[in-house]
């Protein structure tokens, strides 16, 4: 053989089908993304994390950005237990599929998701089952519990604040009429795209295209094309994407018409019973749970829209809610790490004009 094919074979053989080959090794043997069954597992024991090296008895594995992590650490904060002393806080960052999906993660939640709750080595699956954990095992008798005649209903709050991706998954629009918890993911596609469109590389939900080809590399660990149909989507319609590309322009279509079923509801709620809380003057995990739903319509702008007078009493409820002592702090500390994003996303919302004629009285 000719020395130069000899040559060509040897390069071909280390740039393309040794890479392809580990690869492809390496999708076989890494764990893959699933769901999980809510709730405690005590059969289940993960490793102490070495990010930050810990022993401790209680970790929360979660991201600053994400809402259903806000509402577990709204709830440990109420419940009056601090990060660094109580419990060990493990940031996440969940743009990095490396660090979201990657080995270590998987192996303590194999959904790939945040929050998680780790109590003496067992995890606690899903948000709302981990408020009712820390309810149940650290909080003082009565502390963000309700009376008797109220369980139900605070059971109920808790179920329609929740979120669950498996039921996204299969029927979106059903999805999100049932519970308020699934159109977060829908009502922040506008903050999602418009970072895509118009941030610059300071903002944490802008996607370079070295993300785009790391998260590429990653579809067959996690299956999640959803972030790659955005970023290709918003690349080739900018201002235009919620309009033009049809999938997206579902879900937010979708959400429009739940948002107001929930608010409608929720503004009968909250003026059920006196006081400022769905259940008294007293703060409840049930009320936990809406912290991070008007939190994100807050910021997206969704909650704008409500008119102030027929929806006086969720306006009433979220302005005692954002006064509540973790809440309060918590906005202190870190909002203003979002202001790069919401100054994408308010560029996005005047040219896009996703909001405009959208009102409801
Ligand atoms: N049902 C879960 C939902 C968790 C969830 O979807 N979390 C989002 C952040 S708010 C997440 O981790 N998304 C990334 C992904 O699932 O890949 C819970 O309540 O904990």
């Amino acid at each position: 053989m000719e020395t130069y094919a000899i040559i060509l074979i040897v390069m071909f053989a280390t740039l393309i089908l040794v890479p392809l080959l580990t690869y492809i090794i390496w999708v076989i043997l890494h764990p893959k993304n699933h769901d999980t069954v809510p709730g405690y597992h005590p059969e289940i024991t993960v490793k102490h994390n070495k990010n930050p090296p810990t022993t401790h008895k209680l970790e929360l594995y979660y991201q600053m950005f994400s809402s259903n992590s806000l509402k577990v650490r709204c709830a440990l904060g109420e419940a009056g237990l601090v990060e660094g002393v109580d419990f060990i806080g493990h940031n996440i960052n969940m743009h990095d599929p490396a660090q979201a999906k990657g080995w270590t993660y998987l192996k303590i939640n194999p959904a790939g998701a945040v929050p998680c709750l780790v109590h003496n080595g067992h995890p606690i699956y899903h948000s709302h089952e981990q408020i009712r954990y820390i309810l149940k095992t650290f909080c003082k008798p009565g502390l963000l519990d309700v009376e008797d005649k109220f369980k139900n209903e605070c059971e109920a709050s808790i179920e329609t604040t929740s979120m669950m991706k498996e039921e996204i998954e299969v029927d979106p629009i059903k999805a999100m009429e049932k519970r308020a918890g699934n159109c977060l993911f829908p009502m922040t596609i506008p903050m999602f795209v418009g970072n895509m469109v118009y941030a610059g590389s300071e903002s944490s939900l802008q996607l370079g295209f070295t993300d785009f080809i790391k998260q590429l590399l990653w579809v067959p660990i996690d299956g999640n094309v959803k972030i790659l149909g955005m970023y290709l989507a918003s690349k080739k319609h900018g201002k235009d994407t919620l309009e033009k590309v049809a999938p997206v322009k579902t879900l937010v279509d979708g959400v429009k018409s739940a948002i107001e079923i929930h608010m409608k509801n929720l503004n009968v709620q909250v003026c059920k019973y006196e006081g400022k809380y769905l259940f008294g003057d007293e703060l409840s995990m049930a009320d936990l749970g809406w912290i991070p739903i008007l939190d994100r319509m807050k910021k997206v702008g969704w909650l704008d829209l409500f008119d102030k007078s027929s929806y006086a009493g969720v306006w009433q409820y979220w302005n005692a809610l954002e006064k509540t002592n973790f809440y309060t702090e918590k906005e202190k500390n870190e909002s203003h790490k979002m202001s790069y994003i919401m100054e994408a996303l308010e560029t996005f919302k005047k040219e896009s004009g996703v909001f405009e004629g959208l009102k409801y009285v």
